[in-house]
């Protein structure tokens, strides 16, 4: 089991459960994930906590690297993180990401998509894909646009540094930033006052907030330009030996080309 689901009263609570492999969204813990997201859908919640447990050193370690192809599109529509970044969007109630711990790549995106984020001092957040030379794909990278600063998400995906708990709350990654003692009862707090709201009106302004935000209407020629960036990119030998040195637990040495 890489998934724990309980529920309290009306709100759904999910633990990642992964720690061996640091929580990495590989396409056997997404399936079980979403799988659990449906049947707490289906019993009618009306919050979602998504957790990794207070203290949790690691929240997530983002993409499962052992499942990224090689000279092929690694953040195609069907992969696991995508899929489960919709997952999330469209959960017909409200999302609560309550984080300890380091969030990296492709979790910060799934953190980002959640309806709200609640960090404790421990929380930190990294977009990590010049780490391995990955091109990241344009429905991810549009979820960075919308929820970050421009200059902000530039910083952190150039610099795939890891934003602390202090500089998040600071940047507006952090909804609240609560001592790690309270946040399980402020994280529980905030989806109890959800769920006392009227769940129809709640679930239609999330859907709502979501289709107005992603519509972007892309003309096909910006649409054909970017995926032939994306496409030199996951061709490239950099690409190959981002994945290799991570791997081989060593530095990656990118050549350029
Ligand atoms: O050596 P064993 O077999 O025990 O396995 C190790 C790690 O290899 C494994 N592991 C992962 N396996 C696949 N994918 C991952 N993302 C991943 N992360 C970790 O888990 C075992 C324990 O890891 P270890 O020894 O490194 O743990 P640690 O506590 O010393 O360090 C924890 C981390 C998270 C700081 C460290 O594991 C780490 O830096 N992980 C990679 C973080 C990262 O770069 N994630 C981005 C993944 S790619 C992605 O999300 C997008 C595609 S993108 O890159 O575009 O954002």
């Amino acid at each position: 089991m890489y998934v724990s689901s309980e529920r309290q009263g009306n709100i759904g609570i999910l633990t990642l459960k992964h720690q061996e492999k640091r929580n990495a969204l590989s396409r056997a813990l997404v399936a079980e994930l979403i799988e659990k997201m449906d049947e707490l859908a289906g019993a009618r919640v009306r919050a979602l906590i998504l957790t990794a447990g207070v203290g949790a050193r690691v929240w997530s370690a983002g993409h499962d690297i052992d499942e990224l192809p090689l000279g092929e599109d690694p953040l195609h529509y069907s992969d696991s993180l995508e899929q489960l970044v919709r997952a999330v969007q469209h959960f017909p109630a409200p999302v609560i990401a309550m984080v300890s711990g380091s969030v990296w790549g492709g979790a910060s995106e799934l953190v980002l998509s959640c309806d709200l984020i609640i960090g404790d001092e421990t929380s930190s957040f990294a977009l990590t894909p010049v780490n391995l030379g990955v091109p990241y794909n344009i429905s991810g990278t549009l979820n960075f646009m919308r929820r970050l600063p421009l200059h902000v998400a530039k910083e952190m995906l150039f610099t795939a540094r890891p934003i602390k708990a202090r500089e998040a709350e600071e940047w507006m990654i952090l909804n609240h930033l609560v001592p790690q003692a309270e946040l399980l009862q402020f994280t529980l707090a905030l989806a109890e006052g959800i769920a006392t709201k009227a769940p129809l009106a709640v679930a239609a302004i999330k859907e709502q907030l979501r289709m107005l935000g992603d519509s972007a209407p892309l003309q096909p020629g910006i649409f054909e330009r970017i995926q032939e960036l994306r496409h030199k990119v996951y061709k490239s030998r950099d690409y190959a030996e981002g994945i290799r040195a991570f791997k081989e637990k060593r530095p990656p040495q990118f050549s350029g080309e």
